[in-house]
C-alpha cells in the first residue's frame, strides 16, 4: 500500500550521533531535513557505547546550545592514565597541550540531549522505518523509500546524509567499484560492563598487561565502565561477574585493581574491534558520515568524536551549495573528513597496539610495548604526541 510522498533538502539515514548532530547543524542553518532511524528511540538510547568527548564535540554541543546537562554533568577530565603490569603513570593532557581536556559524558547522554530537543526544534524523526532504500544517488534528485506502519513512503530530497552505521544500507547502496575499503581486523573483543559503583580512580586507566588489556572508565562519580580484552570466541555468559571482577582487578594491578567496588553489573557486552576507511565518502549526492565510512577500535575513544567532525564538515557543505548553488564544497567533504579520519584511524591503531596482547606475540613483541611505555612514561615529548592525539586534533 501506498504512504506518503513528500520532499524535503537533505534526507538523513540513521538516527545515532552522526545523523542526530547532523540534523540539529542543518535545523539551525535553516536547512529541512527529515531522518529516518530503523529502530525506535529508546532503542537508539539506550546503546551503552562512548564515554569520552572531544572538544570539538564539546563545542559542536555548546553550539547547538544543547550542552546544558553537559556542563551540569560531564566530568572534565585533564589528564589520563597508562599502566603497565600494574604501574600506573599519568599523562598530564591539559599541561602537554596548552588547556585542552576531554569530558566523560556517556554517548546515553548525548542521545538523550539531541532527542529531548528534536520535537521543540522541529527536527523531524521517522523511527520504526523499515527496509529504508537509496534511489538515483548518483543524479540531483534521489530520494528515499521506507516502510512503516505496514505502508511504502517516498522522500525526494537533493541530498541523503548515510549516517547509518557501519551495517546501514548507505554504504552498500553505492556501486563496489566507485570506493575503495581499508580495513584491519582485530583478533580480539571488548568485554564491557557497566555497575552502579564508584569508579576506581577519578580519570581513565589503560591497562598493557600480560594477560590482556584492561580499561578502567566511569560514566558519572557513582556509575563505572570497565572493560577487558576477551577472545573473541567467548559468550557473555563465561563471564559472571565475579570472573569478570577477579580478572579486572588483576590487569589493573594491585593499587587501582584493589580500589575497584565489585558491585552487580547490570550491563554486560562484548564488541569485536575494527580499523576500517572507505573511500570515498561520496557517491553524487550521498555522503557517509560516522561509522557509516569509518571504524575505529575504541582505545582511542574517537568513534562518536569523528562522527561529530564529519557532519560539522558535512553541514558547512550543504549550507555553502544552498548559499551558492555550486557543488564545490560538496567536492572538498571527502578529503577533508578523510584527512581527520586518516589521524583518528592511526592513533586508535598504534593505541591498540600498543595496550593489547595480540594471540601471535612473541617475547619480543612483548618487550617492545613495554619498551614503549616506559619510553613514554619518561619522554614529555612522546607524552605531548599521546595528549595532543587523545584530546583530539584541530578541525582543519
Ligand atoms: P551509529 O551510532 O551506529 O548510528 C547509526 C544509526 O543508524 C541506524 N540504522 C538505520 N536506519 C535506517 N535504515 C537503515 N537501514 C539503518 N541501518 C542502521 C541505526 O539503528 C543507528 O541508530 O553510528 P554513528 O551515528 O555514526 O555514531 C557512531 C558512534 O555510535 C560510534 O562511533 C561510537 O559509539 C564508538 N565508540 C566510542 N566513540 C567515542 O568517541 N568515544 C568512546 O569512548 C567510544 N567508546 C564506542 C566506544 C563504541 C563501542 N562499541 C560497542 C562499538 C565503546 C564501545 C564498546
Ligand atoms: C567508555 O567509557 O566507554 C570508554 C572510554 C574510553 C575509551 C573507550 C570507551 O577509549
Amino acid at each position: 500500500m501506498s504512504g506518503s510522498r513528500r520532499r524535503t533538502q537533505v534526507a538523513i539515514i540513521g538516527a545515532g550521533p552522526a545523523g542526530m548532530l547532523l540534523a540539529h547543524l542543518l535545523r539551525q542553518a535553516d536547512v529541512d531535513c527529515v531522518v529516518i532511524e530503523r529502530r525506535d528511540r529508546d532503542y537508539v538510547e539506550g546503546r551503552v557505547r562512548a564515554g569520552v568527548l572531544e572538544q570539538v564535540t564539546v563545542d559542536l554541543m555548546a553550539r547547538l546550545g544543547l550542552d546544558r546537562r553537559l556542563r551540569e554533568e560531564g566530568l572534565v577530565h585533564t589528564g589520563t592514565n597508562l599502566a603497565c603490569d600494574g604501574e600506573v603513570f599519568r599523562i598530564d593532557m591539559a599541561a602537554l597541550t596548552g588547556g585542552s581536556a576531554v569530558v566523560v559524558y556517556g554517548q546515553q547522554e548525548v542521545m538523550r540531549d539531541l532527542f529531548d530537543a528534536a520535537g521543540p526544534r522541529g527536527v523531524e524523526i521517522m523511527f520504526d522505518a523499515h527496509d529504508a532504500a537509496l534511489h538515483d544517488i548518483g543524479s540531483p534528485q534521489p530520494y528515499v523509500t521506507w516502510r512503516q506502519d505496514g505502508l511504502e513512503h517516498r522522500l525526494d530530497c537533493d541530498v541523503i546524509a548515510g549516517c547509518d552505521g557501519f551495517h546501514g544500507v548507505s554504504r552498500t547502496s553505492i556501486p563496489a567499484e566507485a570506493l575503495a575499503t581499508f580495513e584491519r581486523v582485530y583478533p580480539f573483543g571488548w568485554l564491557g560492563v557497566l555497575a552502579e559503583a564508584p569508579p576506581c580512580d577519578h580519570e581513565l586507566i589503560y591497562s598493557n598487561h600480560e594477560r590482556g588489556f584492561a580499561l578502567a572508565s566511569m560514566r558519572s562519580p557513582t556509575r563505572s565502565r570497565y572493560y577487558i580484552q576477551c577472545s573473541l570466541d567467548q559468550r557473555i555468559e563465561d563471564w559472571p561477574d565475579d570472573r569478570f571482577w577477579d580478572e579486572l582487578c588483576l590487569r589493573l594491578g594491585r593499587s587501582a585493581g584493589g580500589r575497584v567496588t565489585r558491585s552487580p553489573s547490570f550491563e554486560k557486552s562484548i564488541a569485536p574491534l575494527r580499523s576500517f576507511v572507505t573511500e570515498p565518502m561520496r557517491y553524487g549526492r550521498l555522503f557517509l558520515a560516522g561509522d557509516a565510512a569509518h571504524i575505529v577500535p575504541p582505545t582511542g575513544a574517537k568513534g562518536l568524536n569523528l562522527a561529530a567532525s564529519d557532519v560539522i564538515m558535512l553541514s558547512e557543505a550543504v549550507t555553502e551549495y544552498y548559499r551558492t548553488g555550486s557543488d564545490a564544497a560538496f567536492d572538498r567533504y571527502s578529503d577533508r573528513a578523510l584527512a581527520r579520519v586518516w589521524k583518528a584511524e592511526r592513533f586508535s591503531w598504534w593505541f591498540t597496539g600498543l595496550t593489547h596482547r595480540f594471540p601471535d606475540m612473541t617475547g619480543f613483541d612483548r618487550r617492545m610495548q613495554t619498551a614503549e611505555l616506559a619510553y613514554i612514561r619518561g619522554s614529555r615529548a612522546a607524552q605531548t604526541v599521546m595528549a595532543e592525539n587523545y584530546v583530539g586534533l584541530p578541525l582543519e
